[in-house]
């Protein structure tokens, strides 16, 4: 088996019951498994929220024990989430404009530079979290040197080798992002911090601690799981160099094959909601305030929607995947992660012939008795010309 072929851990229970019971942090907490049903009940925001849960609980591992602050808006429900999803949607979405491709793809090249032909690079602190951190601060219009400081903090920013949820690391971001809010108080620039300093919902300025919610998310979400989809698409090529020479041949499919390889590698398994009241999916009773999952990871590899739901077909015609969430809460950050993946993409198939493989560590996610590969603890390559 290559090493970008990831298994299904859900397969059976998906087909069988299509619902799996299992434990977060000792609260139980059922996981949705079909596509139909995830977004059955991502579309029922009344029913199963994610504002009225304390903060961290909705997510899976539950953060409870490290987060304070809320992040917003995932961890809002309308009407509270619309009013916020409607002042960040502009800025989130700054990605589609030209000058902002331009820069991107001017950090993406720069990167290449650095990695290409070099004998041994490890993929995920050397290429993916590089990338990862200097694309954050086109993202908050903020110093690029800001980005040393946050590729010191690691893959996650909020786990560390063998600790799932690390308060000091916890506190070293919020001390951050309240420095940095102070820093634009006395200050005032165009990065984000600023913009929303001045910015309104419902016709009110925004509280400190909304502000650090915004920015928490934005620090957090787009973490790990753009490393991993970066890092495990750069795996597939390397096992897979006639692919990578056919998008240089067809760079019109690389849109489409971006989608494929988020399908299948789903950077997010899975977030949670809270019940509204007694209820039930797929015949499993779920109790008012019970948490449950939307296994975006196990709707992704539905053999109900999918055909050959565990291949990677670049070309895939049909492809409605989640691997952003669906509904309301669908990713804040998936314009910027989209660009960041298809430039990367495109800028390989250019200027790499092939990857070669020398050494990985891979990562894997527990749940229950179940593992999930998430991607890459390391990955050494080389990336060649010819
Ligand atoms: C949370 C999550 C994504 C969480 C949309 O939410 O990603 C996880 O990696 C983070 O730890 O805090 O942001």
């Amino acid at each position: 088996m290559g090493i970008s072929e990831f298994s299904d851990p859900f397969k059976k229970i998906r087909q069988e019951e299509g619902i799996l019971k299992t434990e977060d942090h000792g609260e139980e907490v059922n996981l949705v498994l079909r596509l139909k049903d995830v977004r059955k009940c991502a579309h029922q925001w009344e029913s199963f929220k994610s504002g009225k849960a304390k903060p961290g609980r909705i997510v899976i591992p539950s953060e409870e024990e490290i987060r304070s602050i809320r992040q917003i808006p995932v961890e809002t429900d309308p009407p509270q989430h619309s009013a916020f999803r409607d002042l960040l949607d502009t800025w989130f979405k700054r990605p589609l404009n030209n000058d902002y491709q331009e820069k991107l793809n001017k950090i993406i090249n720069g990167l290449l530079d650095e990695v290409i032909e070099e004998k041994n690079v490890e993929v995920v602190h050397d290429f993916s979290l590089k990338l990862q951190s200097r694309a954050l601060a086109l993202l908050l219009n903020t110093s690029m040197d800001e980005s040393e400081t946050w590729i010191s903090w690691g893959t996650h920013v909020f786990r560390a080798e063998g600790n799932e949820l690390d308060q000091s690391k916890a506190s070293t971001l919020d001390s951050y992002i309240l420095n940095k809010i102070e820093e634009a108080t006395q200050n005032p620039g165009d990065d984000l911090y600023s913009i929303l300093l001045e910015s309104k919902v419902n016709n009110r300025t925004l509280t400190t601690e909304e502000i650090h919610g915004i920015i928490n998310l934005t620090f957090a979400g787009g973490r790990d799981t753009v490393i991993n989809a970066l890092t495990n698409s750069i795996a597939y090529f390397a096992e897979h160099p006639d692919r990578l020479k056919w998008l240089k041949e067809y760079p019109d499919s690389i849109n489409k094959a971006v989608e494929e390889l988020l399908r299948y590698f789903s950077p997010l398994t899975h977030l949670g909601r809270v019940s509204s009241s007694d209820t039930e999916i797929c015949s499993h009773a779920i109790k008012e305030d019970a948490k449950i999952g939307l296994n975006w990871a196990s709707a992704n590899r539905d053999e109900a929607v999918f055909e050959n739901p565990d291949q990677i077909e670049l070309d895939r015609k049909v492809n409605p995947h989640v691997a952003f969430g669906f509904g309301i809460h669908n990713c804040l950050g998936a314009t910027h992660a989209r660009q960041i993946l298809r430039q990367t993409i495109k800028l390989l198939s250019e200027r790499v012939a092939s990857i070669s493989i020398h050494t990985f560590e891979e990562n894997f996610e527990e749940i229950g008795s179940l593992k999930r590969k998430t991607g890459f603890e390391s990955l050494r390559v080389s990336f060649n010309i010819n």
